[in-house]
């Protein structure tokens, strides 16, 4: 039997505390993937409990229809499966009551982000979302998208596209203010959606711009839960632990944690009521969230790929993983101020801690997706304060080694690999013309200004890189 409204009451996991019926839309998130579902969808769950009825999600796919054909079916309903080594608790989520496929339902995504009901607007989309140059998080006018979007700003295919319309239409139907929340791992998330948004109505719509200052806020939040990408034997074991088929259930660990800007445009829900960390300012727990896990979280990926390491936790069952994350947290540490009450040591203990959770299957190939579009803030900005301060930074070059050796596009083995990063051409090209000369594959590398930004010019962090890349070329994989 298919999970259902009308089947859930079978299920054998824990349900919705509420009566789904009588709740209503008042969030619409763009880019409805396996993290929002594991993150933002069970905080709602839990603010839906409360009392909060008029908060439930309509879930946006703004490329593929595959979440839409797999939860429709099933009135929206999914599982979550915390993972903990070798425990799994299952847990069905309430609060999606259906998700569009904008590319077939175009208009029904734009009456929902315009309806006046509709006050949150959430958004994941992945860094590449955001068409930003990665270094200077400012709109790329000349992004496919952005250009397609401004000869067609009624039928837009970008985020900023997408949002910009929205405000338009709220604006002309007089629909009233609305928050526009970022879940996404950037900095400052919130003022770069933002800066976006405005980049694009510069160029194109300048009317909206007072409107969108005067009725839109764009608080910055602080996401944390690590959630591979789902496969057959979890679906296989959600079926015989749930008692009911999941056409796609979403895994993830037991952790999870949101740091929210309490700048709203709308009445802030009670969301410190659901464990949620409401705050002025989000920087510093999103700068030492992505500077710690997500950073250390690349260097496995790549270290991992390197070593034929499939996931995170052989990564750090492995001596030479183990070492390269620990030299690289204490190059981290030394340069990051943290939250106050934040003791970085616990953290950094507990965030090596949950890469070890082994039932998780974080895969390393999964995590080094986009690398090109995630190096400026996870390890850049460590990088440019540690050679302001002149201090060794041995770790992080060894970590731009890796990934310099990924880019290559080969297994540990030699074998033929598959790149996924915006930039995959131009890793195809270089690895075509310069190969396997690590002086000149590292410095065509660095030189790309969209993600180096100043380091691009620095003659003796590639020549740091460039001998670190010969070693691991040079070498039969050491461990
Ligand atoms: C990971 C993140 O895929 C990646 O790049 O580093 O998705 C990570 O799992 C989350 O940010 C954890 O909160």
């Amino acid at each position: 039997m298919q999970l259902s409204e009308t089947t859930l009451r079978d299920a054998d996991a824990a349900l919705p505390h509420y009566d789904r019926t009588v709740t209503s839309v008042g969030i619409v998130h763009l880019g409805l993937g396996a993290f929002a579902r594991a993150h933002l969808a069970t905080y709602v769950d839990d603010l839906l409990a409360t009392g909060h009825r008029d908060l439930a999600i309509l879930g946006v796919s703004l490329r593929n229809a595959d979440v839409a054909d797999a939860l429709n079916p099933q009135d929206g309903l999914y599982t979550v499966g915390e993972i903990d080594g070798s425990a799994v608790r299952p847990r069905v989520i309430g609060s999606v009551r259906r998700v569009v496929h904008e590319p077939t339902e175009p208009q029904r995504v734009r009456d929902a982000l315009a309806a006046p009901t509709t006050t949150v607007i959430t958004v994941t989309v992945t860094e590449k979302g955001y068409c930003t140059d990665p270094a200077s998080h400012r709109l790329d006018l000349r992004h496919p998208d952005v250009l397609h979007d401004l000869r067609h700003p009624d039928a837009p295919r970008s985020l900023p596209g997408q949002l910009l319309r929205a405000m338009r239409d709220r604006r002309d139907l007089s629909s009233g203010p609305v928050t526009v929340l970022s879940l996404d791992n950037l900095p400052a998330n919130g003022q770069t959606l933002r800066a976006v948004v405005l980049d694009l109505a510069r160029a194109s719509d300048t009317e909206s711009i007072a409107w969108i200052e005067d009725h839109v806020r764009f608080p910055s939040s602080m996401v944390d839960r690590m959630v591979p990408a789902t496969d057959q034997e979890f679906r296989t074991r959600i079926a015989e632990l749930v008692g009911l088929d999941d056409h796609w259930p979403v895994r993830c660990e037991p952790f999870r944690q949101w740091v929210v800007e309490r700048d709203w445009a709308t009445p802030l829900p009670p969301l410190e009521s659901v464990g949620v960390t409401v705050v002025d300012d989000v920087a510093p727990w999103e700068r030492t969230k992505l500077r710690v896990l997500n950073a250390l979280h690349t260097a496995a990926a790549h270290y991992g790929l390197r070593h034929g390491l499939e996931t995170v936790d052989a990564v750090t069952n492995d001596a030479g993983g183990r070492r390269l994350l620990d030299r690289l947290a204490v190059e981290i540490a030394e340069v990051l101020e943290p939250p106050a009450g934040l003791d970085l040591g616990e953290y950094i203990a507990a965030t090596l801690a949950r890469f070890r959770n082994d039932g998780l299957h974080h895969r390393c190939a999964q995590i080094a997706t986009d690398t090109s579009q995630k190096l400026p803030q996870r390890l850049l900005d460590t990088l440019r304060l540690r050679l302001e301060r002149e201090l060794p930074v041995d770790a992080l070059a060894d970590t731009l080694a890796l990934w310099a050796w990924s880019t290559l596009g080969r297994d540990h083995r030699g074998a033929r690999r598959e790149v996924n990063d915006p930039l995959r051409d131009t890793y195809a090209r270089l690895a075509d013309s310069v190969g396997r000369d690590a002086t000149e594959l590292v410095s065509a590398l660095l030189a790309l200004e969209q993600v180096f930004g100043d380091l691009a010019h620095d003659r003796s962090l590639a020549a740091l890189v460039s001998s670190r890349l010969s070693g691991i070329l040079g070498t039969a994989a050491p461990r």
